[in-house]
């Protein structure tokens, strides 16, 4: 028992290595760095192409996506013209900060002004990996229940912002959207929450709005 607790310890601490030089590098690049983590057809990808449409031309974006298979992830990024890098864990149910190293150094993408990694659907083990992103975000569909986040306590609590997605669902399907920000907020007092529809635009405004607010506090070195 003592010894898998140690072999836990040194795999977190060579990664909270690897996610401090990508941080260092992301902050020399000016480039604001967001891990998206949630359950498996929460809307992640969705939610990037909508951000994707709404900041053409005005931001610079990549994506690194995460899955255990399939590059359809990062295909639906480049069909709009986004440089996208597909790392596929082979099974592993989260990214860890040296693939995502390695994922950058094959991608050699252009300067960019927003890096958004898309972490293996799950709402469990990408919380514990650091990515060298500047924050997490939590995404939460109106279709998997309003009790997750005191289910999942540990993602509502370390992520920055939670993203309600598909509220265009809201009329059909049982969720107490004031009952979710209550625990939100119960886990996490400084936490941001939107509520967003991909499919309405709803919301996603106001999403673009907060990512470019860091992005110029990343910069001016406000944050
Ligand atoms: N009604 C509705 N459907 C949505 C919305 N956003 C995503 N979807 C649908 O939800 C399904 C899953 O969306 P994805 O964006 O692929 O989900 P994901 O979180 O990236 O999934 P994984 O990468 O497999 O973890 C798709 O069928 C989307 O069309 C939304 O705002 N409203
Ligand atoms: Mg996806």
């Amino acid at each position: 028992m003592a010894e898998t607790v140690d072999v836990k310890q040194r795999i977190l601490a060579a990664n909270e290595a690897a996610a401090q030089l990508l941080r260092g590098r992301a902050l020399t690049d000016g480039t604001l760095v967001t891990n998206l983590i949630s359950s498996p057809g929460s809307g992640k990808t969705t939610l990037l192409e909508a951000t994707v449409r709404a900041l053409a031309g005005r931001l610079r974006i990549a994506v690194i996506e995460g899955d255990i298979a399939t590059e359809r992830d990062a295909d639906r990024l480049r069909a709009l013209g986004v440089p996208a890098h597909q790392i596929l864990t082979g099974g592993a149910c989260h990214l860890d900060a040296r693939q995502v190293d390695q994922a950058l150094q094959a991608a050699a993408f252009q300067p960019v002004d927003l890096l958004f990694i898309e972490n293996v659907g799950n709402l469990i083990c990408p919380t514990s990996y650091d990515l060298g992103e500047d924050f997490k975000v939590a995404l939460l569909s109106v279709a998997e229940g309003d009790d997750k986040p005191f289910k999942y306590p540990a993602i509502f609590s370390k992520a920055s912002i939670t993203v309600i997605t598909k509220s265009d669902l809201l009329p059909h399907v049982t969720f107490d959207l004031d009952a979710v920000r209550q625990q939100v907020a119960t886990l996490n007092p400084s936490s941001h929450l939107l509520v967003t529809s991909s499919r309405t635009g709803a919301g996603i405004d106001e999403w673009c709005a907060l990512l470019e607010e860091r992005l110029g506090a990343k910069r001016s070195g406000t944050t």
